[in-house]
């Protein structure tokens, strides 16, 4: 029998991409959010948190963040042996795009595997990953992979395309 493996995530992207809904998707227990930390009032939350038994080989400690804040102690523990990123994007806001980058900046404290999600694709006008691409000037090598972050086969499809290569990798 392999033993379990443990991967950390972050899900990040800008206010209302679909952090929280993502990350509860996914997860079998309830998502904890630290309300509040910031004083923000315009949030579900700061930080989220859930974790997300895969299968029985897998288990995920999934963190929400919009980007880096690195003044917070509670970032400071994200990005602590931290093995992936995923970035949402809510397609249907091309005027909120710019949202993503500020989340890929995460990737300047904590160099790991990413991938962004063009989330919210079940929604009429919805831009199409490709656009999206074009709009972030991500190159072909970044995976943008369609996502409904209310639907937990969806959500559970992008984690795994993030955490198949990473645990080839912890072989
Ligand atoms: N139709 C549809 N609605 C979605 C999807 N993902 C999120 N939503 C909705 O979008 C709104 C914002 O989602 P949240 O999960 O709260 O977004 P967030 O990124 O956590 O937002 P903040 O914590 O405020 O920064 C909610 O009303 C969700 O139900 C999706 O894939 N499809
Ligand atoms: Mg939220």
């Amino acid at each position: 029998m392999s033993a379990i493996r443990y991967l950390k995530f972050a899900v990040a992207g800008g206010h209302g991409a679909g952090k929280t809904t993502f990350i509860q998707a996914a997860s079998d227990s309830l998502v904890v959010t630290s309300a509040g930390a910031y004083g923000r009032t315009d949030s579900s939350g700061d930080m989220d948190y859930a974790t997300v038994t895969i299968n029985s080989a897998l288990v995920l400690s999934l963190f929400g963040t919009e980007k880096p804040c690195p003044e917070d102690f509670l970032w400071q523990i994200l990005i602590e042996g931290m093995h992936g990123l995923i970035v949402l994007v809510d397609s249907t806001q091309p005027a909120r795009f710019a949202d993503a980058r500020a989340a890929l900046q995460i990737l300047t404290f904590a160099p790991v595997p990413y991938l962004v999600a063009a989330n919210k694709q079940d929604i009429p006008g919805a831009q199409s990953p490709e656009t999206i691409r074009t709009a972030l000037a991500l190159d072909t090598t970044v995976k943008i992979l369609p996502c409904v972050a209310r639907t937990k086969d969806a959500v559970k499809a992008v984690v795994l395309e993030l955490a198949t290569p990473i645990l080839e990798t912890l072989k």
